[in-house]
């Protein structure tokens, strides 16, 4: 059974990979190779993203996208409470997170701050993050909801923290979020 419908499936996509294969040579007749060229490179470009959220932890909004002017799109009235990356030493692709508002005068966290309980599509990537705008005081957690172990990352009066390492037990192993002025 399941290597029928493996079967039927190769055949699927040796069909669709036929067919798309003809649309891009029809392309390639009417577009120069520079023009492919670039459209392939924007397609493969690293996604960045940005995650609004409110003050109750609801997501209001988020967006991926290689195209810097997208996000700002959708970034408009709100302040980056933190930033994660999916290597360690702040490489690779990012989330921000941003706080909707302009919250405490565009100070960004305040003493109640931001909680995320669900971290969406950038669940167990983070490997290194800097907190913005007075978010200095961190809970990272494995689980949604502050579930299973906790982490906690203090820098008292500061206006962010930076952790280009994980500890041991969160690389990769962050799935909410709890953050606030101290
Ligand atoms: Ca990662």
């Amino acid at each position: 059974m399941e290597t029928r419908s493996g079967e039927t499936l190769k055949a699927r996509y040796t069909a669709k990979a036929a067919a798309m294969l003809a649309t891009v040579a029809a392309a390639g007749m009417l577009a120069a190779p520079s023009a492919q060229a670039q459209t392939y490179q924007q397609k493969s470009a690293p996604q960045n993203c940005v995650i609004v959220i409110d003050k109750a932890g609801k997501v209001k909004s988020q967006r991926c996208s290689s195209d810097p002017a997208e996000l700002e799109a959708i970034s408009a009235a709100s302040t980056p409470i933190i930033q994660l990356f999916d290597l360690p030493h702040f490489g690779g692709v990012a989330t921000i997170i941003r706080g909707e508002g302009n919250v405490g005068g565009g100070d960004g966290c305040d003493y109640a701050g931001y909680r995320i309980s669900h971290l969406g599509s950038w669940v167990n990537r983070t490997s290194s993050f800097i907190t913005r705008h007075g978010c200095n005081a961190v809970n990272l957690h494995n689980l949604p909801n502050y579930g299973d172990h906790g982490h906690g990352f203090r820098n008292p009066g500061a206006a962010t923290i930076s952790v280009p390492v994980m500890p041991a037990g969160f690389d990769n192993n962050v799935e909410s979020i709890a953050l606030w002025r101290m």
